[in-house]
């Protein structure tokens, strides 16, 4: 394998020439800036990639890129166009390394589960750009929605909300944050916890869509409403913004509405030629709500379409579709059906106008089916398995095909002669392998940068040194600055994102210590003084400081079956001097960040002596940040 280094150290030699050579002269690529932004143009593709990719060491990325994490419940962080991982954020699952589900709080959020699949990150906005404020993510797992901060990259909040089975429709937000939205992938009997048997699934089993209200103030979610809606799989969504604001658009599959034990959904959700996006009117069903239309349903506000009309349309679409996604500027809605070589654009002026005639095909359950071809505008051929779909906000869209392990690179409408459509299929580029999700930079907002584009491929079979058999999520940064896209980098991850957003980087304004001012944690203690133990009956309070390189008080002292409960303080205010606290065979292990007060509650259930130690390295006598818990019988 040493051969393998004498080619890459010739390449490294040649780009430093080259970056030596460019610098000052050639163009930046699209969006770079800085003293990391080094010029194409040499004419080699690999040397041109390797230069718009490379950020030196000390320089940093553009973008942040925000993975989901899929069934790891994490969210991952990385920069572009570096595609280096910076950060792991964990979220549904816990997570030793910043301590995350060990202390009170974090443990109570997660509400008893270890683990969540997460898909679709969405930021918050204002105006339909990202604001850099809040991340939320869903569990398609356990109905839940959680809320990260993005001044801390820190989980805040997560949300479980009733009646809703696999949140994977999930989680769109509208322009300015109104709502972030869930639905129901696979529809159970409602109301939640009823039991009906698989044969009655057309029945008595249904779908939820919801929107969660979004504090502005501090980002606190709330549930605002829930609609009933058919048993059909709720599969993806997207928010409508400028002429489609107060829309939000869901596909679904399985409008068979069927579920016939051993009959292979695959093929049973397969039968009708199409499908349906749900558009939900939320400011219509928030009205509904407010007029007192909803019934209080295991805590829900639910609205039924039946007694609520105006606030759910469907649209046909090809069969069994996944991916819905609205154009930058709010025009277009598009919609792929994976089994369907083409994807399907809709135009809103066409869909209001809809509504407005009552051009309905039937009704379904309360809600009107809209007439496919008077909504819709045009049928785009491009290409095998399209999934999803992303814009450049010069006029472009960008699908995936799964099938064909491919981008597509296709104009948006207008088109000046729809008789011959393949001409507006402009461009493909072969990815490694099967996309699933593909992100182009901010592209959700109304203002997409038109530099990058990460696809997010399901296989990344023999690009990587090998890892056995559990091998990585590979992604894939495209150049999609010209008329042609240009593979620039392969990056991995483990398993197994499926969506991922970015954003500018100078977009967030993380801090990096708690200010010692800004602590309102009653049980925050500043100095060694304030350092005590105090026992009341069977329960023994500790308010614990933690500093380089000690702990005060180092030595607990308990009687088996006490009840022991640990505030810790970090004292620092200086950055990345974070402390752990962690004692020995109690599976008990907090990180505090400078500033931070973190709380551990436990059964003091096993005698003896048990050392506790700093987990974090903190400094040239970490290893002697340490004390002892004693245990008495
Ligand atoms: Cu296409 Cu969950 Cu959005 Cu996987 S999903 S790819
Ligand atoms: Cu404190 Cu290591």
């Amino acid at each position: 394998m040493k051969t393998q280094g004498i080619p890459r150290l010739v390449v490294l030699g040649f780009i430093c020439v080259l970056v030596w050579t460019l610098s000052g002269c050639a163009p930046d690529p699209p969006g770079r800036s800085g003293r990391g932004a080094r010029g194409a143009g040499s004419g080699s593709d690999v040397t041109d990639a390797a230069l718009a990719t490379y950020v030196p060491p000390g320089d940093l990325d553009e973008y942040y890129l925000f993975y989901s994490g899929g069934h790891s419940g994490q969210i991952f962080v990385s920069g572009i166009p570096s595609m280096r991982h910076i950060a792991t954020i964990p979220v549904f699952t816990p997570y030793p390394g910043t301590g995350y589900g060990f202390d009170d709080e974090t443990r109570e959020m997660l509400g008893g589960y270890t683990w969540g699949d997460s898909h679709h990150p969405g930021f918050s906005e204002t105006n339909g750009e990202y604001d850099g404020r809040w991340l939320f993510i869903n569990d398609n797992a356990n109905g839940r929605m959680a809320r990260i901060d993005l001044r801390d990259f820190k989980t805040k909040q997560i949300l479980k909300i009733p009646h809703i089975s696999a949140n994977h429709g999930s989680s769109f937000v509208t322009p300015n944050s109104e709502y972030v939205t869930m639905s129901t992938r696979m529809s159970v009997p409602f109301p939640e916890g009823t039991y009906a048997d698989v044969t009655e699934y057309g029945t008595k089993y249904k779908g939820i869509v919801a929107g969660i209200a979004i504090d502005p103030d501090d980002g606190n979610m709330t549930l605002a409403w829930e609609i009933l809606a058919p048993p059909f799989n709720y599969d993806l969504g997207d928010a409508g913004k400028g002429p489609s604001d107060g829309f939000m658009f869901w596909t679904c599959y399985n409008s068979e509405r069927e579920f016939i034990e051993g009959g292979k959904l695959e093929v049973t959700a397969s039968q009708k030629d199409k499908d349906y996006i749900l558009a939900i009117d939320w400011r219509a069903a928030e009205k509904a709500v407010a007029d007192g239309k909803a019934k209080m349903i295991g805590g829900a506000p639910v609205l039924d379409p039946l007694d609520a009309p105006g606030i759910a349309y469907f649209m046909p679409l090809a069969k069994s579709p996944h991916g819905v996604d609205v154009s930058s500027d709010g025009q277009w809605i598009i919609g792929s059906g994976k089994l369907s070589p083409t994807t399907t654009v809709y135009n809103i002026d066409k869909i209001k106008k809809a509504i407005a005639d009552e051009d309905f095909e039937e009704t379904i359950d309360g809600i009107p089916v809209l007439t496919y071809t008077s909504v819709r505008e045009a049928e785009v051929p491009v290409g095998l398995g399209p999934l999803h779909t992303q814009f450049d906000g010069r006029g472009y869209a960008y699908t995936s095909l799964f099938v064909e392990s491919a981008v597509a690179k296709w104009k948006l409408p207008p088109y000046d002669d729809p008789s011959n459509m393949e001409q507006y299929v402009v461009d493909k580029i072969p990815v490694a392998y099967n996309i699933g999700h593909l992100v182009s930079a901010e592209g959700d907002s109304m203002s997409p940068d038109g530099n990058y584009l990460v696809a997010l491929n399901k296989l990344s079979k023999g690009r990587h040194i090998s890892v056995g058999p559990s091998i990585p999520e590979s992604a894939q940064l495209i150049d999609i600055s010209g008329d042609k896209m240009k593979l620039l980098y392969d990056a991995f991850t483990e398993p197994e994102p499926h969506y991922s957003v970015t954003i500018k980087a100078d977009k967030i304004n993380a801090i990096e210590v708690y200010p010692k001012e800004e602590s309102d944690n009653p049980n925050a203690i500043w100095t060694a003084e304030e350092a005590r133990v105090e026992r009341r009956g069977n329960t023994v309070e500790v308010w614990m400081l933690a500093v380089r390189s000690f702990f005060a008080p180092d030595v607990l002292r308990v009687n088996k079956g006490d009840t022991v409960i640990v505030h810790v303080t970090n004292i620092e205010q200086t950055r990345d001097e974070l402390h752990g606290f962690a004692i020995n065979d109690y599976n008990i292990n907090v990180v505090i960040d400078p500033g931070e007060t973190k709380t551990v509650t436990f059964k003091a259930d096993k005698s003896g002596v048990f050392a506790f130690y700093c987990t974090n390295f903190c400094s040239a006598l970490h290893q002697e940040m340490q004390g002892y818990f004693l245990v008495k019988d």
